[in-house]
């Protein structure tokens, strides 16, 4: 292939003749969108360019691929990223530099794509990244949603949301891929046929979606693979139907089209009705199908008909539940596609497919009424009547006459398909996402399968990429490491170890210092820019961001805000490092406490905001709409991070990852990977509260706390709480947050109350605040231990997190890079 240049000259001339033929402007004309759109374009040529190199390689290593299938995928943008992956930031930065062009002027052009709700989606686009840039062979396969998850609105203190239709201009980096399209059939009835002597299940009666790919590069760091992002998109196979046009009936007319099409429409549609549910296994079981049909047509292709070599060519990794289906799925193309028998076809399955876990929330464990599966999926429906009968025989010689424990493991139990159930016992290893929810997956949620299949559980704690979350984020602190201890760690992330005696040496600290000043200056520009807020950047930046969930206990935070706010006006001589506690967070749409508690924090930054003494030392800012880019911002500029999930709650967290490699020091509990980077960075350089998980258990087993004596006994507690209701927080709606106050006094239904135990862990968590104000008055202390963090980051990069996939799960060979001509 002829070598294409992307320097300096050509990416200028490419940009300005892109302008011209797109647009007919030229490049002084042109809009800031529409010289994003140039930039991009010239971006992705660069990329198609690699991926054509990396195909031909992939071609001929003819070795196995990944295929990750997830419900989400929180890409964030990906310009900036991809030029840095290109190695071309300074070819791209200067080209439009003499353009007379700010990069960032460009950059903020690009609409973020919000496939995604928080950790799980996120953590799949890391680790796209980090397989591409370990030149690891895989796909990611999701849903082309055509608006992504809400945009946030605060209006009068409360979370509105707003359709984020992130495709209205077009997706620059995305190419249909039309030859790949296939169909995906719904309802209908199962047939059972004899052909040539042999049983056959046909599905008549069905109705068809087309799936249509969407595919996005993604580009390693010096890398020589690009893979593909597989988005499948819903269409109608069905026409406008004219005569009901003719008719004057016109939305009948496009009536069938819409109900196909509403697959790929929306992230996460509401679920607490029928059609809700119905939608989302819909969604779950048309994108699973459309990659499945794939990854078997293009494994044929490559290596012919013989289904047996599918292990050794192919892995599929559910990411969560979510994509389940996948099981009952692949039997059926087996069986009756391909024409395997049962048990053939089952070895295979269990040889090919791996399953993560990322939650033990009861609630949060799916499962699909018996009813629905057999409507939209009978023929999957009879599959999984087949795989629970099997399973149940095989737990019956193993626990004999041990109902509970069997319907306790079954998957169909009491009317409901337990999704997993179903995956742990299909698939050939199950994964936890931190050694602790590893743990508690074994002895707790899992405990029964641990017993009959030990050799499938493992632990492999998430990651982050570090080029997302350092290297572009955070580019003057990455220029400061590399001035420090070399460019190795870029590859090795674990180098990054390097930096930890500089925590000692007091100029770097001071340099460090500096860079973090300038992050909050670059934040404080940024709220005032996107909502007004103003912070003062001298104050510390303290920061609670991530998914707003009772379990994480935003509310723990906001009741020792108002705790402080307390000590301030009624104690004339309290002093304390002024600090603004920032928080960032979407609760889901129908989760009212969880709404509850966003309301009380507005209020709170309401109240602090009209005392002028408190406002002197205290502030609350809740940033709107949370997402990918505004994380980018936030969290090089956060010096505390707040990780207070109720320990055993949260699986691994992946936030607080992100906080520590930019510096930030934790305060939290022994929870998910806290764990881990507590023994990274020491005792000394976090600050550790609350119950730990086995206590936490243990308090769920007895079944006798009682939140109701630590309000009576602890007089700030009462105090504050009784603030929430008596009009102090709210003055124009006292009743506002009376469920929220109730929730952390009274159980319901035989229930205790507080059940996260924010009540309970709150002492703790205070005296832990008070040693964190104390340390941060000592500037060298506190950057110590700022420095230490960031050094001790290195082992959570999801590069080191893909090596130990791909050691213990998946086997991938990585692409040899082709050799110089
Ligand atoms: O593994 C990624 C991420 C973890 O870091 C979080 O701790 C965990 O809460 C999250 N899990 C989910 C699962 N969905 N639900 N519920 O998002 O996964």
């Amino acid at each position: 292939m002829p070598a294409t240049k992307f320097d300096k000259e050509s990416i200028k001339n490419t940009i300005v003749g892109k302008v011209q033929r797109y647009n007919g402007l030229t490049i002084e004309e042109a809009s800031p969108h529409q010289i994003y759109k140039a930039v991009a374009s010239t971006v992705r040529d660069q990329i198609m360019h690699k991926m054509i190199e990396s195909r031909e390689v992939w071609k001929k290593q003819k070795g196995k691929s990944l295929y990750y299938l997830s419900v989400e995928f929180l890409m964030g943008r990906s310009m900036y990223c991809n030029m840095l992956n290109l190695l071309s930031t300074k070819e791209y930065t200067e080209a439009l530099e003499e353009l007379g062009i700010d990069i960032k002027d460009v950059l903020k052009e690009e609409p973020e794509p919000g496939l995604g709700n928080g950790g799980l989606g996120r953590l799949a686009a890391c680790f796209l990244d980090s397989l591409s840039c370990l030149d690891l062979p895989a796909m990611g396969c999701t849903i082309r949603y055509e608006y992504g998850l809400f945009r946030q609105k605060i209006v009068d203190g409360q979370q509105v949301e707003m359709p984020d239709s992130w495709l209205d201009n077009g997706n620059v980096w995305e190419t249909a891929m039309m030859e790949d399209a296939c169909e995906v059939h719904f309802g209908g009835h199962v047939d059972e046929i004899e052909i040539n002597g042999r049983q056959k299940f046909v599905t008549r009666d069905y109705y068809t979606v087309e799936a249509v790919p969407y595919d996005m590069p993604v580009v390693g760091y010096d890398a020589t693979i690009v893979n593909p992002l597989r988005m499948w998109s819903a269409r109608s196979p069905k026409k406008l139907d004219l005569n009901r046009f003719g008719e004057g009936r016109y939305a009948q007319a496009s009536e069938e089209i819409e109900l196909a099409e509403a697959i790929s429409k929306v992230l996460y549609p509401e679920d607490r009705h029928y059609e809700g549910k119905m939608l989302r296994l819909k969604q779950h079981y048309f994108f699973t199908s459309a990659s499945l049909q794939y990854i078997l047509k293009d494994y044929k292709k490559r290596f012919g008909n013989d289904m047996s070599k599918l292990p050794e060519k192919v892995v599929i990794h559910i990411n969560d539940t979510h994509p389940g289906m996948a099981i009952p799925e692949l039997m059926r193309l087996l069986i009756d596609e391909e024409g395997l028998g049962w048990d053939e076809a089952s070895a295979i399955v269990q040889k090919t497919i791996a399953y993560t876990n990322h939650t033990i929330l009861a609630e949060a464990l799916e499962k699909w009424p018996v009813g629905m599966v057999q409507q939209l999926l009978p023929r999957c429906y009879q599959i999984i009547c087949e795989m629970n009968r099997r399973l149940c025989e095989r737990l019956w010689n193993c626990f004999p006459g041990d109902w509970d424990r069997i319907a306790r493991m079954a998957i169909i139990s009491y009317d409901n398909v337990h999704m997993a159930n179903m995956c742990v016992a299909m698939s050939y290893s199950v994964n936890g996402v931190s050694k602790l929810h590893g743990e508690i997956l074994k002895e707790e949620t899992f405990h029964d399968f641990n017993l009959v299949m030990p050799e499938k559980f493992s632990a492999i704690t998430n990651g982050i990429t570090h080029r997302r979350w350092l290297m572009s984020c955070n580019p003057e602190l990455t220029d400061l490491i590399c001035e420090s201890i070399g460019t190795g760690w870029i590859k090795e992330p674990q180098r990054l170890s390097e930096l930890r005696p500089f925590a000692d040496d007091a100029a770097f600290r001071e340099k460090f210092g500096k860079i973090k000043q300038h992050n909050k200056e670059r934040l404080a520009e940024m709220l005032k820019e996107r909502q007004g807020a103003v912070i003062d950047p001298s104050f510390i930046y303290d920061v609670q961001a991530k998914r707003l969930h009772e379990y994480k206990r935003q509310m723990l935070n906001a009741l020792h805000i108002l705790v402080l706010y307390n000590r301030i006006v009624n104690d004339e001589h309290f002093t304390m490092e002024p600090r603004v506690f920032i928080f960032g967070a979407k609760a889901s749409p129908g989760y009212y406490r969880a709404k509850q508690i966003i309301r009380m924090i507005c209020a709170l930054s309401e109240l602090i905001d009209k005392h002028p003494r408190a406002r002197k030392m205290l502030k609350v800012v809740f940033l709107e709409n949370y997402d990918v880019s505004s994380a980018e911002v936030l969290i090089p500029a956060a010096e505390v991070s707040e990780q207070l999930s109720t320990a055993s709650k949260e699986a691994s967290g992946t936030g607080n990852m992100k906080f520590m490699m930019n510096g930030a020091v934790t305060i939290g509990t022994l929870d998910g990977a806290n764990v881990e980077i507590s023994e990274q960075v020491g005792m000394d350089n976090i600050y550790i509260f609350g119950m730990r998980a086995d206590t936490v258990r243990d308090m769920y087993r007895e079944n006798n706390y009682n939140p109701m004596n630590i309000f009576e006994t602890n007089q700030e507690i009462r105090l504050a709480m009784t603030q929430m209701i008596d009009g102090t927080l709210m003055p124009n709606n006292p009743a506002a947050l009376q469920d929220l106050y109730h929730s952390l006094l009274l159980g319901s239904w035989g229930s205790m109350g507080d059940s996260y135990f924010v009540l309970k862990d709150f002492g703790s968590y205070s005296m832990a605040q008070r040693r964190l104000n104390n340390d941060y008055a000592n500037r060298d202390k506190w950057l110590k231990m700022a420095v230490t963090n960031t050094a001790m980051s290195g082992v959570f990069s999801s590069d080191r997190t893909i090596h130990e996939y791909n050691d213990q799960i998946w086997h991938l060979e990585p692409l040899r890079k082709p050799e110089p001509q």
